[in-house]
Order: structure tokens, then sequence, then C-alpha cells
């Protein structure tokens, strides 16, 4: 109800400063009539007074904000990619005080957690069939590869392999900060 007292106010507003806006073009227009061309001189003030104060016209702007996020929000859904890990393996992995190397690997793509390999107990050369797939990929976000030697307490983090994503298919080798190297490939459909 508030509302529409409110348009009405506004309404009446308006035609009062357009039936002014009409009075003075038209003292204008009497005056110098070379300058104004007729009928279009009332119509300004009257949407310019609208615009202002009418609450619908507020409601039509946020409709149409409404509308360019929702198209924006399709145009970033339609940007997201498929990627996949896979052709996990290392090699030379340092042995622990134990002397034995149990590898695995955690994977990463942006804030996603993929999920881990399984581990292989007491092996340098590590190979892992797991494969990542992540739905919500898009190039240039961060695929990062935690690389552990498992332990009974604390898991020894052996280093780190991290690399934007690119479309097309990819096969990296990454030296590990604390020994050996670990070998992928990944897939982005972009
Ligand atoms: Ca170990």
């Amino acid at each position: 109800m508030a509302s529409t007292a409110n348009q009405g106010s506004c309404l009446s507003e308006a035609i009062i400063s357009s039936s002014i806006s009409i009075t003075s073009s038209f003292s204008e227009t009497y005056v110098r009539p070379h300058i104004h061309a007729a009928g279009l001189v009332p119509v300004l003030p009257i949407s310019d007074h609208l615009d202002a104060c009418q609450g619908e016209d507020k409601t039509m702007a946020s409709s149409a904000s409404l509308a360019s996020l929702l198209l924006l929000l399709v145009a970033v859904s339609m940007s997201q990619a498929q990627v996949k890990i896979f052709n996990l393996h290392a090699s030379d992995l340092p042995s622990d005080i134990l002397g034995t190397t149990d590898g695995f690997v955690k994977v990463f793509c942006g804030p996603a957690a993929l999920g881990q390999t399984a581990v292989r107990n007491n092996n340098a050369n590590p190979w892992w069939e797991d494969e990542f797939t992540y739905y919500k990929a898009q190039e240039n976000d961060v695929l990062r590869l935690e690389v552990f030697d498992k332990d009974l307490l604390f898991h020894d983090l052996l280093g780190v392999c991290q690399r934007q994503l690119k479309a097309g298919t990819h096969q990296h080798d990454c030296f590990l900060e604390k020994g050996g190297t670990l070998h992928y490939s990944y897939t982005l459909n972009a």
C-alpha cells in the first residue's frame, strides 16, 4: 500500500513538474521559437522525473541486472571444462629412515580436492592406476599434485607439483623437492 501511495505522489509530482516544463517550454517557444522543436521538450522532464522516484523503474532496473547476472553465470558455466589426470608414476623416490618408500599422490584442481591415489608400499618407482576427473575445471586453473611417503604417524611430503591447466593433452615430469620425479599426464577438454 505504501508503495502505491508513494507512486501516486510521484506521478502527481511528475504531472506538476511536466506541466511546469510545458509552461516554461511554451514561454520559451514563444520567446525563442527557433530553438525548440515542439513536442520533444515536455517529454524529457517527465521521464527524468519518473526515473528518479518511481519504484517500478527500480524493480525493472534490478530485473535487468539480474538478467545480466544470469547471462554471466551461463557464460561462466559454458567456459567450464573437464580435466582428467592420469598416467601417474614416479621414479627414484627417496627412502625414509626405515629404508622404504610408500608413495601416494594427492590431487587438487583449484580449490577442489579430487582425491588421492592408492599407496604403493616399498617402491621407489611406483605406478598408480588411479585417474582423476573433474568437470568444473577451467583453463588456467592450478593443478596441484602433492607426493607423499606414507609413514606410520606423519606422512612425509616429498614434493609439490603445480601447473596452470591448458587445453589439450599434456605430459609432464616434475622434480620433487626431496628427490625423485613425478610423471603425470592430463587432458583438458575446453
Ligand atoms: Ca614410508
